[in-house]
């Protein structure tokens, strides 16, 4: 399946876009400054990002409307009910952040979020993200490739794999307080997964910087690969030399794999994979071989069985 260069408009999205902010916008006049003194810890989310070079790319899939990619979401830090992170998310503090790049690196470093943010030029990236569930979304994500902050710190010939690793604080997640998986949360990716142009580090989406549910300040996005696999509000990336263990192949290795590329030939202990949900829409569309993007990268996996490397 081919990702179409058509000229980036958003028509279908402009009502329920527009509706939102008009809609915050109006909030924010009504009650003054008092709105944003109740809600410090929001002070970023929503705010414009600048320089950001619009997509080239438009997906023949349309976008999910804004208000569904910030009210559906799977963030256990937060609760394991997909309305939950927007409820319980607003406790999180996106200031001060940092993220520790260590390991298999000659120039290992801590990184301010905002270095991070001037890091690279921001680019829009309009990928399909596919839940393991077998719902869907189209997101307009705000970010660079993974690849320019990896060369930051010169991986060594030993990094053969990257972890990324979710903040871990109950007081601001008070999902974590509940053993619902062993936090904090933890992904991995082969390093050349990792160094693959397509795998982003977000900071916004809609032009927008990130909402707390969605993984502020800083997050993961790997379109190819299931949902779980884009870790979100990481703190910590480590270049190692062993698959690393994940907190869902911790929680169920028989069901979740290290790779779990989007394969509809392959399906989940609990749920098909043949098929899924676009948030939005009532009927079920057929799944694509790595989520559609099967051209960009198929050969990174070229002679392995994936169904034994699910
Ligand atoms: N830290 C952390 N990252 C996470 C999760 C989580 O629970 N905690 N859930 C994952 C799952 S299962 C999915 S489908 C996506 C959802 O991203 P979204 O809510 O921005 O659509 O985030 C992934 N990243
Ligand atoms: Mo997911």
């Amino acid at each position: 399946m081919t990702v179409y260069k058509l000229p980036p408009i958003y028509s279908s999205e402009i009502t329920p876009r527009d509706l939102f902010h008009d809609r915050r916008r109006f909030m924010q006049l009504a009650a003054g400054a008092s709105l944003t003194a109740l809600l410090p810890q929001n002070a970023f989310a929503g705010e414009p990002l600048a320089g950001v070079t619009k997509s080239t790319d438009r997906l023949i899939d349309e976008l999910t409307p804004l208000k569904d990619i910030t009210s559906y979401n799977n963030f256990y830090e937060f609760g394991t009910g997909k309305e939950d992170p927007a409820k319980n998310a607003g406790s999180l503090k996106t200031r001060p952040w940092t993220i520790t790049v260590e390991g298999e690196a000659n120039k290992p470093k801590v990184f301010d979020i905002e270095e991070l943010l001037k890091l690279a030029p921001l680019e829009e990236r309009i990928y399909r993200l596919r839940c393991v569930e077998a719902w869907s979304m189209v997101i307009p994500w705000v970010g660079y490739s993974l690849a320019a902050l990896l060369k930051q710190v010169e991986p060594t010939g030993n990094a053969k794999f990257v972890e990324f690793i979710s903040l871990h604080d109950p007081e601001q997640m008070q999902g974590q307080k509940s053993p619902t998986l062993n936090w904090p949360y933890k992904e991995g990716l082969r390093i050349d997964e990792a160094m693959h142009p397509l795998t982003l580090l977000a900071v916004g989406l809609y032009g927008e910087v990130l909402p707390n549910q969605n993984g502020a300040p800083i997050r993961i996005v790997v379109p190819w690969k299931y949902g779980f696999k884009s870790a979100k509000s990481i703190v910590k990336i480590r270049l190692v030399e062993k698959m690393p263990m994940s907190s869902w192949m911790e929680a169920n290795s028989n069901e979740y794999g290290f790779y779990s590329n989007v394969n509809p030939d392959v399906d989940h202990a609990r749920w098909s994979q043949a098929k899924e949900r676009r948030i939005g829409e009532f009927l079920k569309r057929p799944t694509l071989p790595f989520n559609g993007y099967s051209e960009q990268v198929a050969s990174l996996y070229s002679g392995m069985d994936l169904t034994k490397n699910f």
